[in-house]
């Protein structure tokens, strides 16, 4: 296969997985991609970046450093704010750059985007850390800028960079403020301190706003005065890098970019979804098992139906239902018999059991917050594994998983704090006792 035709694969193959990650967000419930309504936008600005080729520049570096300056000097004209006491840039913006020349090959609608950000010591510590990753996570190609030797905040934000995978090119500005002789010095000292982060050949030197200079100007009067004159901007080394990087690498760093993205968003929504599961599992076990106790401890003969449903069956259909799959009543009713009968008689059969046929016996008038309260908890408690039991089930996709249904069950008993449930389910019943009513009268 051709190189060429290998690198149309990958970038292919980048855009697939971003399509795929957006069927996959696509699926969710509606309350998951509530959720995930950001992710699902920059997703599509991603798809649609990969789509038209766009490339993102990014600018980082420490304040002061001329990364605006730059953005102005490659473009050609003032775009960007450049200011002398620092800490201009504010927030982190992008703007095309249209004189580039730069169209990749096959995407009429290719452009580059350069991007500028506040300087890395604007930032204070953890905001630091979290500008660097997601500004390293948009851009195609990062240029950190410096314009002196390199300190531990820039080395440390290098690191965070470097993590991210991008291709980093060096730019060392302002050379214009240094002889030749300190230059080469203060060179051959960032080179080695960067060695192994940035390959020798990603690193450039400009002069993107230069220091006025004085000229010594004769009028014809044979007078002669001085003026300040600023040189032009010098960023060649610089454009004529950028466009060979992008010449060679544009559409692998374009797939790269998608690819890495669609898979950290891919495990995003995957994280988001086990935990809104979860959230939901919990609130409805939790909930479920109050009812059962309840009901059994206040409608005595009733047991555990509800509508002639029980509240079992129902607890695993509406489970089903959280986890994407979606259980029929008779489903859910015999994966509750699975489950009873993988726990035991000891365990649950005990339970439930001996309430339900010492109820059946006493009508409600009999009953005492003596007798009952303990009966509607056993109950409630058997709800509570049962639904954890199907929990596991279906977060394993409607499966026990490489276990059995009996080792499952037996582990959901053993690491549940049984006193801690019973006593949570007793003061539910309490709450809905009638004495507790009048009592409050
Ligand atoms: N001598 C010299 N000064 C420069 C050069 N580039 C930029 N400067 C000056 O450096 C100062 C800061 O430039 P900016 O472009 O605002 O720097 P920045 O990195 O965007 O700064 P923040 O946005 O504040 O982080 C300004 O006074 C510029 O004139 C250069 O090549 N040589
Ligand atoms: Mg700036």
């Amino acid at each position: 296969m051709s190189d060429a035709n290998s690198k149309n694969q990958q970038y292919h193959a980048a855009i697939e997985s971003v399509q795929a990650t957006i069927a996959k967000l696509q699926k969710c419930s509606d309350r998951e991609r509530n959720e995930l309504q950001n992710d699902f936008q920059q997703l599509q600005a991603m798809f649609d970046k990969a789509t038209k080729g766009r490339v993102e520049i990014v600018l980082f570096g420490e304040i002061s450093t001329g990364k605006s300056a730059l953005i102005n000097a490659l473009i050609g004209r003032d775009v960007a704010s450049v200011d002398v006491q620092g800490g201009w840039t504010k927030e982190v913006w992008g703007t095309a750059w249209e004189g580039a020349g730069h169209r990749i090959a096959g995407l009429d609608d290719s452009e580059i985007i350069l991007v500028d950000t506040p300087g890395i010591n604007e930032v204070g510590g953890v905001g630091r850390a979290e500008l660097a990753e997601t500004t390293a996570r948009r851009a195609d190609l990062i240029l950190f800028v410096v314009d002196s030797d390199i300190n531990d905040v820039e080395y440390s934000s290098l690191l965070e960079l470097a993590a991210v995978n991008k291709p980093i090119v060096m730019v060392f500005n302002k050379r214009d403020l240094y002889s030749s002789e300190d230059f080469q010095a203060l060179s051959i000292r960032i080179k080695d301190r960067v060695a192994g982060l940035i390959p020798d050949d990603h690193f450039v030197t400009t002069s993107a706003h230069p220091r006025s200079v004085e000229h010594v100007v004769d009028d014809e009067h044979g007078h002669s005065h001085s003026e300040w004159v600023r040189p032009e901007p010098d960023v060649q080394d610089l454009k004529l890098l950028i466009l060979d990087v992008l010449e060679k690498e544009g559409l692998d760093l374009i797939a790269l970019n998608a690819a890495l993205y669609a898979a950290d968003k891919s495990d995003r929504i995957s994280t988001v979804r086990v935990q809104m599961r979860k959230r939901q599992a919990d609130n409805l076990i939790w909930g479920m098992a109050a009812t059962k106790a309840t009901v059994v401890a206040l409608t005595p003969g009733v047991l555990d139906i509800v509508g002639g449903v029980s509240i079992d069956a129902l607890m695993i259909m509406t489970l089903s239902k959280v986890y994407g799959l979606d259980f029929s009543l008779a489903q859910a009713r015999n994966l509750s018999k699975a489950i009873a009968k993988a726990a035991g008689v000891f365990a649950l059969g005990e339970l439930t059991s001996w309430g339900a046929s010492a109820l059946k016996t006493i009508t409600f008038s009999f009953a005492t917050p003596l007798t009952i309260i303990p009966q509607g908890a056993a109950a409630g408690f058997s709800s509570y594994i049962i639904g954890r039991a199907a929990q596991h089930y279906f977060e394993h996709g409607g499966s026990w998983g490489r276990d059995s249904a009996k080792d499952v069950v037996s582990h959901i008993l053993q690491s549940t704090d049984k006193d801690s449930v019973l006593h949570h389910l007793k003061d539910e019943i309490k709450k809905k006792l009638p004495w507790n009513r009048h009592a409050a009268k």
